[in-house]
């Protein structure tokens, strides 16, 4: 049974991925998506990745809301993380 109220996007960074995709260091803390509105969600999911090619890496987390009715998705980009996934500059949004 789904628990009542507002939802939360989360993610974890882990350290020292290797080729199969297996952090082979630790796991940082949870760290709290901004601004997640969902009520209900068919899914999410996050990615790592350096859209503008700047040399530094973005991340990109995607969710789609399940409300009553149609559902939508959505994504939001956190561009220039650092090293503890927080963006260096102001997250875009669609
Ligand atoms: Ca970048």
């Amino acid at each position: 049974m789904a628990r009542k109220g507002q939802n939360r996007g989360l993610f974890r960074v882990a350290r020292d991925m290797d080729g199969e995709g297996l952090a082979t260091g630790r796991w940082e803390w949870w760290q709290a998506v901004p601004d997640w509105f969902s009520w209900e969600n068919q899914g999410a999911g996050v990615a790592v990745a350096d859209l503008a090619g700047n040399g530094k890496q973005d991340l990109v987390v995607f969710g789609i809301d399940a409300p009553p009715g149609q559902n939508q998705a959505f994504f939001r980009v956190a561009n220039d993380i650092d090293a503890e996934g927080r963006p260096s500059t102001r997250a875009s949004r669609s």
